[in-house]
């Protein structure tokens, strides 16, 4: 299951002198095209032709996404705006959000990508894929629409919301594929059930996650809930969107797209670029784009990169499942958090569901972790000693995994907030003086 074998599975000297090539056309043409960038070099006195080798990247500054901010909406695009035919923009929660910029070749490519990514997990162009992602300026469901036509499988553009009516056209379509974030594809299953619906009866048979993170329990609880291989995969709008990178079937890490972006993991903190299989902060570099090319940009997203060959034959490198982004890790009470590692702990308890949310409060100067929780049967709310004895459970094994305490609250079945896009589970109300 190959969509060009060719490109996939590179030995590693082509794979690294095509991006060689490549990064060196990127770099000479942002610093003709882009005054960010000419501005950024000539202040530490590089130029173009100092970028002999590959490791030689590491002499460029990093790009941010504040850096992108302060040229809103234009300023960091390499075309005049005439030869942009597409805009997405990223969903800033505060000021203005980041766009970006695509010329008909960067979206050729972006639906090339794709389809080679969906093509890794199993998709063919018979499948019928319903794109349960919002359409507009996010780039999720324009990004897999093409690439799912280009491959030639039939297209659902349902969009999200209307989850009953979602059922209901999954089942009359045949819909074979869903594109979804892990979180919507629970909440739908839910849904299906309360309308009487099995939903491993359906034809699902492949889950294109992505968009945001999900721990394996929780891909595993959606293979199980819908019959399927939930596979997943990953992208940023400033990059590309999604199709950088993606499981194949084997689901044993994403493979990136290497013949277009170069991957690097650094120290967070100090910036310093980390050896192959050391978790830290992904950097990524566009080689192809035409519209925004971004060298080194800080994605946040906390990983680790795997060069081992796959076992499907793919010699494009693995990124590790997101662990967390640089800017979601919680301190609490001083300790180091990630709500993906509360994610797994809640997972691996049977009688708790996948719906739970994560509240931080300041009581008297102290951090309090506060964790609800769905039970999976409200049967269990009635018996005070089991409720207890579960709750402990969960304390003890988040105790175990986190080192600090959290207070547990087991709530009835579907009484939580449910999300149609991506999650927002944790709740930090340490600057509200509450
Ligand atoms: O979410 C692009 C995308 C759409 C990817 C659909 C995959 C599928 P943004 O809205 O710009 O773009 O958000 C990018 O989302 O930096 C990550 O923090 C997070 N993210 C995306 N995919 C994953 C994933 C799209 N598989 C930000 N695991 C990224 C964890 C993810 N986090």
């Amino acid at each position: 299951m190959f969509w060009a074998k060719d490109l996939e599975c590179m030995p590693r000297e082509q794979i690294q002198r095509l991006q060689l090539e490549r990064l060196q056309n990127t770099v000479s043409r942002v610093y003709e095209r882009v005054p960010f960038y000419r501005k950024r070099f000539d202040e530490i006195g590089l130029k173009p032709e100092h970028i002999r080798t590959l490791k030689d990247i590491e002499k460029i500054p990093f790009t941010v996404k504040d850096d992108l901010r302060a040229n809103y909406p234009y300023g960091m695009f390499a075309v005049p705006i005439n030869r942009i035919v597409r805009l997405h923009a990223s969903s800033g929660t505060t000021g203005k959000p980041t766009v970006v910029g695509y010329t008909k070749k960067d979206l050729k490519i972006w639906s090339e990508l794709v389809a080679r990514m969906v093509v890794e997990t199993g998709v063919s162009e018979n499948d019928i894929a319903q794109i349960s992602f919002g359409y507009g300026l996010f780039t999720g469901a324009f990004g897999l629409h093409y690439g799912l036509e280009r491959l030639g499988a039939t297209v659902v553009p349902i969009s999200t919301g209307n989850t009953e009516r979602q059922i209901m056209l999954m089942k009359d379509f045949g819909s074979t594929v869903l594109v979804s974030t892990p979180s919507y594809a629970m909440y739908m299953a839910e849904v299906a059930e309360s309308l009487g619906i099995e939903p491993r009866k359906l034809n699902l048979r492949i889950g294109l996650f992505g968009s945001e993170g999900s721990t394996e329990e929780m891909l595993k609880e959606l293979e199980k809930k819908w019959g399927i291989l939930a596979t997943e995969n990953y992208g940023l709008s400033e990059i590309m969107g999604p199709g950088i990178s993606g499981d194949c079937h084997m689901r044993c890490g994403m493979h990136i797209a290497e013949d277009h972006f170069i991957p690097e993991i650094i120290d967070p903190k100090t910036g310093e670029t980390l050896p192959p299989g050391e978790e830290g902060e992904l950097v990524l570099t566009t080689i192809t784009k035409e519209g925004l090319p971004i060298l080194r940009y800080r994605t946040r997203d906390i990983t680790s990169l795997n060069y081992e060959p796959c076992p499907c034959g793919r010699t494009l490198v693995r990124m590790s499942k997101v662990q967390g982004r640089t800017d979601d890790m919680l301190i609490i009470k001083g300790v180091n958090v990630f709500p993906s590692q509360i994610e797994s702990v809640l997972m691996s308890i049977d009688e708790v569901g996948p719906h739970y949310e994560i509240v931080i409060r300041r009581e008297k100067y102290l951090d309090v972790l506060e964790i609800n929780i769905e039970v999976s049967d409200a049967r269990l709310l009635d018996k005070f000693s089991a409720l207890e004895a579960l709750e402990n459970k969960i304390r003890q094994k988040l105790k175990t995994i986190l080192q600090i305490d959290a207070k547990v609250n087991l709530v009835e079945p579907h009484t939580l907030k449910r999300f149609e896009g991506k999650a927002k589970r944790v709740i930090d109300m340490r600057n509200k003086n509450n």
